[in-house]
C-alpha cells in the first residue's frame, strides 16, 4: 500500500517516464519502438514494471498510469511527425486488461487522439491474451472503434495466455507477438523450434504480422528468418533506451 501511494505521487512529480525499445525488419532497418514504462522512486531508485505494474493493476492505479503512458506516447509521435524519417515510424504501447476492460477506455481514447493531432496509425496498442476472460463481441466492438481511426493492434506474449484460435478469428488483430518465453529456447529446443515455426506460419495464413520478441542472439535471428519471420524485437537489436538515444541510433543507422 506504501508503494501505491508513493506510484500516486510519483506520477504526479515526475517520477515515471518512458523507454524505446526498436523494433526491426528483415535488413535491421528501425520500424518502429515498444515504449516501456519506468519508474525512478526516490529512495529505492529504478522499480522493476514487473513490481509496479502488478501493484498498478491489483490496486486499479494501471487504469490512470495507463492513460499517462497513451499520452506521453501521443506526445512523442507528435515529436516525431514533423521529421520525414521518424514520421514513418509506429510506437506501441502496452495496455493492461483492466484498462482495456474499462468503459473509459474508448472514449478517452479518442478524446486523446482527438486533442493529440497525431497521425492514428502510428500508434500500435498491444493487448496480452488476458482480455479474453471477457466476451469475444465486446472486445472486437472496442477494438474496432479505435482501428476506425487507424490504431493498430498486436496480441503481447503469444502463446502464454488464453488464446484459442477462435479469438484470433474474430478479433481483428493486425499483428502477433511471440513471447520471448518461446524465443529463448529455439536453437536448444526443439519442440519450441516447432511452435515458433507453427506460430508464424499461424500469423501469416491469417494475414498477420509476426513479430519476435527477445531476440538475444544472431542464430536465434537466423532461425526465425529462416522460418518466414521478419519483424524482431530484442538485445541482438538494442535495448529500451532513452528517446534522445533511441534517436541517436536512428543516426547511426542498423
Ligand atoms: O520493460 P520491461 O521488459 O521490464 O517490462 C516488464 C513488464 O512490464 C512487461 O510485461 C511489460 O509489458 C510491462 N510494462 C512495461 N511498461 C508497461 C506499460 O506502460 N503498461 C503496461 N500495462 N505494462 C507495461
Ligand atoms: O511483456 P512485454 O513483451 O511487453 O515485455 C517486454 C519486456 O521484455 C521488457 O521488460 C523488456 O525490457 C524485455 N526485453 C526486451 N528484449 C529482451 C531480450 O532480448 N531479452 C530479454 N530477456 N528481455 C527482453
Ligand atoms: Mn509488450
Ligand atoms: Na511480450
Amino acid at each position: 500500500a506504501a508503494l501505491e501511494q508513493d506510484m500516486r505521487t510519483g506520477l504526479d512529480t515526475g517520477e515515471f517516464y518512458l523507454v524505446y525499445q526498436p523494433q526491426v525488419d528483415l535488413h535491421g532497418q528501425v520500424i518502429g519502438a515498444e515504449a516501456l514504462c519506468r519508474w525512478q522512486h526516490p529512495q529505492k531508485g529504478l522499480v522493476s514494471p514487473a513490481v509496479f505494474i502488478d501493484i498498478a493493476e491489483k490496486s486499479g492505479f494501471i487504469r490512470q498510469l495507463g492513460h499517462w503512458v497513451l499520452e506521453q506516447a501521443c506526445k512523442t509521435l507528435r515529436g516525431w511527425r514533423a521529421d520525414a524519417r521518424l514520421s514513418r515510424l509506429s510506437l506501441a504501447v502496452n495496455v493492461s486488461a483492466q484498462q482495456f476492460h474499462h468503459p473509459d477506455f474508448v472514449p478517452q481514447t479518442l478524446a486523446l487522439m482527438a486533442s493529440s493531432a497525431i497521425d492514428a496509425e502510428r500508434l500500435e496498442l498491444e493487448l496480452t491474451e488476458s482480455i479474453f476472460a471477457q466476451d469475444v463481441e465486446q472486445i472486437a466492438e472496442k477494438m474496432q472503434t479505435l482501428k476506425a481511426l487507424g490504431v493498430c493492434f498486436s496480441l503481447d506474449d503469444f502463446g502464454t495466455g488464453y488464446s484459442s484460435l477462435n479469438y484470433l478469428k474474430r478479433l481483428p488483430l493486425d499483428q502477433l507477438k511471440i513471447d520471448q518465453s518461446f524465443v529463448r529456447d529455439v536453437i536448444a529446443d526443439s519442440f519450441d523450434a516447432s511452435i515458433v515455426a507453427a506460430m508464424i506460419s499461424l500469423g501469416e495464413s491469417l494475414g498477420l504480422k509476426v513479430l519476435a520478441e527477445g531476440v538475444e542472439t544472431p542464430e536465434q535471428l537466423e532461425f526465425l528468418r529462416s522460418r518466414g519471420c521478419r519483424l524482431f524485437q530484442g538485445y541482438l537489436f538494442a535495448k529500451p533506451l532513452s528517446e534522445a538515444d533511441f534517436l541517436a541510433s536512428l543516426r547511426q543507422g542498423p
